[in-house]
C-alpha cells in the first residue's frame, strides 16, 4: 500500500510543493492505484472532503490554530478510513482520499457518516468552541471515468454539487457508467473459474405435455464466484462469446452434461439432455469432435442429445452456419431454436433452419394466461411450427392456467417453475424421484 502522505509529511508537502504539485502527486497515485486495481479486478474510490466556511475559522481562530485544526481532522480521516492508501491537502481545506480495494461502497457511506459526525462535535481551541460542517465529493472506479484525471475531476464536479445543492448525493451519478473494467474483471475471474472448476451445471426439466412427464432436461452454467458471488449467465456469457472462454464454457458444458445424463440414465427413464451452445461455437471446427467425443465416452444415444442455438447463429454466415447445423444432425443430434420470437424472428427461419425444436421464448409465455395477444401468437407459432415438421416447447409456464392453454393448443413440451427452476444434480434426482403429475395438473 502506498502511503504518500501521512499526516506529517502532507504538512511537508503542503509546506514545500506548491499545490499543483500535490495535485500532481495525488493524481499519480490515483492512476498507480487504478493499474492496480485492473491487474487485480478490485474497485476504488476517490474521495474529496472539503471544510466549510474555514476561511471565516481562520480569521476567528488565527493561523496556528487553524493549522492544528487541520491536523486534527487529517489525523481523524485517517483514522476513521484506516484503508485509505494516501490522504493529500489538496487544498487549503480540502483533503483527498484514495480508497483502494473498496468492497463495498455502503462502507464509504458509514464512513463519511462518522466523519461528519465527528467534525461535528465542538473542540475547545483558544477557549473558543469550533464545530466542523463539511462537504462531500466521490468517485468511483471502475463505475465513473477509467483514469485519474478522469477520476479526480469527476470527485470534484461531485464536490461542487453538494456544495451547490446541500443534501444531495455526494456521487457524480450523471456520468455513464462505463462497463469496461467490469467486463474485464468478469473475463478475468471466468478465466480462473473454468481452470478451478467454479462453474457448474444445474440441470431444468422438460416435460412432455401430452404424456404428462418430464423427458428431458436442459443443461445451465452456474458460477458462483468466491469474489464477485452469484454471476447470472446473462451477464457473463455474452463477456465469454467476445473471447474463445464461450469454447471453454461449451466444452465444459458438453463434457458435464454428458456425464450427467449417463449417471441420470441408470436411475430413471432415459432423459433427452439439451445444451446451450453460442453462435461462435457453431463455427467451432472442434465442436463435432468435442460432441462425439464425449457422446463415446459416455455412451450416449446423439438422438437425445440437444443443441439449443438462437437464431442469431445464423446472421453471421448464414451458409456456414446451416452446413454445420446440417453436419451435426446428419449424427443425429437435434437442434433446437431457443429464445424463439425475441430475435431477428423472420418465419422464412422455419424454411432455412434445418432444426428439430423450436423453444417459444418466455416474454410470450409468461403472461399468455392473461393476455389474448400472447395467446393468439403462440397459438400461431405452434401450428406454424408443427406444419414445418417442428417440436415446440414453451418455457417461462409459471401456472397450470398456462399449461393448460399450451396443452390445448398442441403444445408439445413445457418447461418453467411451475414445474421446476434450474436444479442442481442431486435436487434433479430428487425431484424426478418424486415427481407426480397430479401436483402440477389440476
Ligand atoms: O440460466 P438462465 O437461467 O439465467 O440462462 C440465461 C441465459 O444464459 C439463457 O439464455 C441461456 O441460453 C444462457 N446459457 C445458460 N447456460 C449456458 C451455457 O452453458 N452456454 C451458453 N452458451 N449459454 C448458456
Ligand atoms: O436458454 P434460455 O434462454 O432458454 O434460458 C432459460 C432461462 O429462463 C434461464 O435463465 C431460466 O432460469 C429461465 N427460466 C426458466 N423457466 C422460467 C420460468 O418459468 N419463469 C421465468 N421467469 N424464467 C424461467
Ligand atoms: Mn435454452
Amino acid at each position: 500500500m502506498t502511503i504518500l502522505s501521512s499526516l506529517e509529511n502532507t504538512q511537508s508537502l503542503d509546506a514545500t510543493h506548491s499545490r499543483t504539485e500535490v495535485r500532481q502527486r495525488f493524481l499519480d497515485s490515483i492512476s498507480a492505484e487504478i493499474n492496480i486495481a485492473m491487474a487485480d479486478g478490485s474497485r476504488l474510490a476517490v474521495l474529496l472532503v472539503d471544510l466549510q466556511d474555514f476561511t471565516e475559522i481562520n480569521r476567528e481562530i488565527g493561523y496556528d490554530s487553524a493549522n492544528e485544526l487541520l491536523l486534527n481532522v487529517q489525523n481523524l480521516l485517517s483514522t476513521t478510513i484506516k484503508r485509505a492508501s494516501l490522504i493529500g491537502r489538496l487544498g487549503d481545506n480540502l483533503f483527498g482520499l484514495i480508497i483502494p480495494e473498496l468492497k463495498s461502497t455502503a462502507l464509504i457511506q458509514i464512513a463519511m457518516g462518522k466523519i461528519r459526525e465527528r467534525l461535528h462535535e465542538p473542540v475547545k481551541i483558544d477557549g473558543k468552541k469550533i464545530s466542523l460542517k463539511c462537504h462531500f465529493g466521490l468517485a468511483l472506479f471502475p463505475e465513473m471515468m477509467l483514469d485519474g484525471g478522469g477520476l479526480l475531476l469527476k470527485a470534484e464536479t461531485a464536490l461542487l454539487a453538494s456544495k451547490r445543492n446541500p443534501g444531495e448525493l455526494a456521487t457524480d451519478t450523471t456520468v455513464q457508467c462505463s462497463k469496461k473494467h467490469e467486463d474485464w474483471t468478469i473475463e478475468k475471474h471466468l478465466k480462473e473459474a473454468l481452470d478451478t472448476n467454479d462453474l457448474e451445471f444445474h440441470y431444468q426439466p422438460k416435460i412432455d405435455i401430452a404424456k404428462r412427464k418430464p423427458t428431458g432436461i436442459e443443461a445451465l452454467v452456474r458460477w458462483n464466484s468466491e469474489e464477485l458471488g452469484n454471476v447470472f449467465p446473462d451477464e457473463f456469457i455474452p463477456i465469454a462469446e467476445k473471447s474463445s472462454l464461450i469454447n471453454a464454457i461449451t466444452a465444459l458444458g458438453i463434457k458435464t452434461a454428458l456425464r450427467q445424463k449417463s449417471d441420470l440414465d441408470k436411475l430413471f427413464e432415459p432423459l433427452s439432455m439439451s445444451i446451450n451452445i453460442s453462435s461462435s461455437d457453431i463455427y467451432d471446427k472442434h465442436l463435432l469432435d468435442k460432441l462425439n467425443s464425449a457422446i463415446g465416452i459416455w455412451g450416449i444415444d446423439p438422438q437425445q442429445l440437444t443443441l439449443e442455438i438462437t437464431e442469431g447463429v445464423i446472421v453471421g454466415n448464414a451458409k456456414l452456419a446451416i452446413q454445420q447445423l446440417e453436419l451435426l444432425r446428419g449424427q443425429g443430434i437435434k437442434i433446437s431454436i431457443d429464445d424463439f420470437g425475441t430475435g431477428f424472428s423472420s418465419l422464412s427461419y422455419f424454411k432455412t433452419l434445418p432444426a428439430d425444436e423450436l423453444k417459444i421464448d418466455k416474454s410470450f409465455i409468461l403472461n399468455m394466461h392473461e393476455s389474448s395477444d400472447d395467446m393468439f401468437l403462440v397459438e400461431h407459432i405452434i401450428s406454424l411450427a408443427h406444419k414445418f415438421n417442428l417440436q415446440v416447447v414453451a418455457e417461462g409456464v409459471e401456472n397450470a392456467k398456462t399449461l393448460s392453454l399450451l396443452e390445448s393448443m398442441g403444445c408439445d413440451i413445457a418447461q418453467g417453475y411451475h414445474f421446476s427452476r434450474p436444479l442442481p444434480k442431486d435436487q434433479l434426482v430428487d425431484w424426478l424421484t418424486k415427481f407426480d403429475t397430479a401436483n402440477y395438473w389440476n
